[in-house]
């Protein structure tokens, strides 16, 4: 048989949609957020579409909960309905399990077009009986989940290819590769795909996109909260039976989520600051950031420039989330000599500069204590100022 012969199959990979995610990190911008996931969600339809795909993958957690609100599930009906042209298959994950009261058993869900199949049980399916004869001879092996948690593999049900077996052979699941770590939760054997003799083996669960030989998590689509790495991303795969798959990713998530640490000690820390947002290669508007400033000493016109830097980005920025932390008294203005003198005294030998002979015998005081007898005295002084200012009041 020619090369050119040999079965092939384009497909779209994509999962963890999670919409109607509750995004509280968001606060007042969440619903934004949820219906900006749908607008990525729609992206990904259009990669496939002009990526040429004859069929779309949802490997599991289209929907972030069984219980999300009517107009999340009349949301992707619609955006299916859209895109009648796409075969396009879903897998429940541990997010949308098939169980009792699930969502795919919603009136909602339950006029979804006859092109969007929902693949609830573990059978081998021929492709074509699904999407008619015109696609390449395929088997798939789609591996629902039924329940929020299991340490069962979900994969492990694939018979093996049966000698003579010349079909192309999809696996589609969702749950953790045993072999990266942290695989508890519906784990998969990470050759599964060698195993049983599949040709590729569509994952999802993960939200980073992570490419194996005959395996893939295409990641969600649009970030869900800080900490995420490599989500944003579709997959367009290329199957020929007997080579190994190609694949392709595709950018279709919009923000870019952003977490910094800062300790603040002059202006041009701000300044930095500021570079990540004018460097960071995304537009202000679609950016999300979490900032904690922290401020070593109490200069008044630090906190002001922090405190503007900080109302410019609220104002940019799709979303932030921001704390301005002064950690210092710095500020305090000692009245009495003696005390100024003390203060001064222990800032020194904080310092390891000379101080005076009275205070010599504190040079062996571990350095944290004089810090600490600094940090006191200057806590005492401003509280005993405001008992002043209470009393003249
Ligand atoms: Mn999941």
């Amino acid at each position: 048989m020619s090369a050119g012969a040999a079965p092939t199959l384009r497909l779209l990979l994509t999962a963890d949609w999670q919409i109607g995610l509750r995004a509280g990190q968001l606060r007042e911008r969440a619903g934004d957020l949820r219906r900006e996931r749908l607008r990525a969600a729609r992206r990904t339809l259009e990669v496939a579409r002009s990526s040429g795909c004859e069929l779309v993958v949802v490997a599991g957690d289209l929907f972030d909960r069984p219980d999300v609100d009517a107009d999340a599930v009349d949301g992707v009906v619609s955006l299916f309905a859209e895109f009648s042209d796409i075969p396009i298959l879903v897998l429940p994950g541990n997010h949308d399990p098939v169980c009792e009261g699930d969502v795919w058993g919603r009136r909602e869900w339950r006029s979804a077009p006859a092109h969007v199949h929902l693949l609830r049980e573990a059978r081998e399916i021929e492709l074509s009986s699904l999407v008619g004869g015109e696609v390449a001879p395929a088997a798939l092996y789609p591996c629902p989940i039924g329940q929020k948690q299991s340490r069962l593999d979900p994969t492990g049900w694939i018979p093996s290819r049966a000698e003579g077996d010349e079909r192309l052979r999809l696996g589609i699941a969702h749950g953790s590769l045993d072999s990266m770590g942290k695989a508890t939760n519906f784990p998969i054997a990470h050759r599964r795909a060698e195993l049983a003799g599949l040709d590729f083996l569509a994952l999802g669960d993960w939200h980073g996109t992570t490419i194996l030989e005959r395996a893939a998590y295409p990641g969600t689509p649009e970030q869900c909260s800080f900490g995420e790495q490599g989500a944003g991303s579709a997959l367009v795969v290329t199957l020929r039976r007997g080579a190994p798959p190609q694949i392709e990713q595709h950018r279709v998530g919009r923000f870019h989520w952003v977490q910094e640490e800062v300790e603040v000690r002059s202006a041009s820390d701000l300044q930095a600051l500021r570079h990540v947002f004018d460097a960071g290669g995304s537009a202000p508007e679609s950016t999300i950031a979490r900032l904690r400033l922290e401020l070593a000493g109490g200069d008044l016109q630090l906190i002001e420039r922090s405190e503007g830097l900080l109302e410019q980005l609220r104002e940019e920025l799709f979303f932030l989330d921001a704390a301005l932390e002064v950690l210092d008294l710095s500020e305090v203005e000692f009245e009495s000599p003696l005390l100024a003198a003390l203060d001064a005294s222990l800032h020194a030998l904080e310092q390891g500069e000379p101080v005076p002979d009275a205070l010599d015998e504190l040079r062996a005081a571990p350095l944290e204590v004089v810090r600490e007898a600094r940090l006191q005295l200057r806590r005492w002084m401003g509280a005993a100022r405001g008992e002043l200012e209470e009393a003249e009041a």
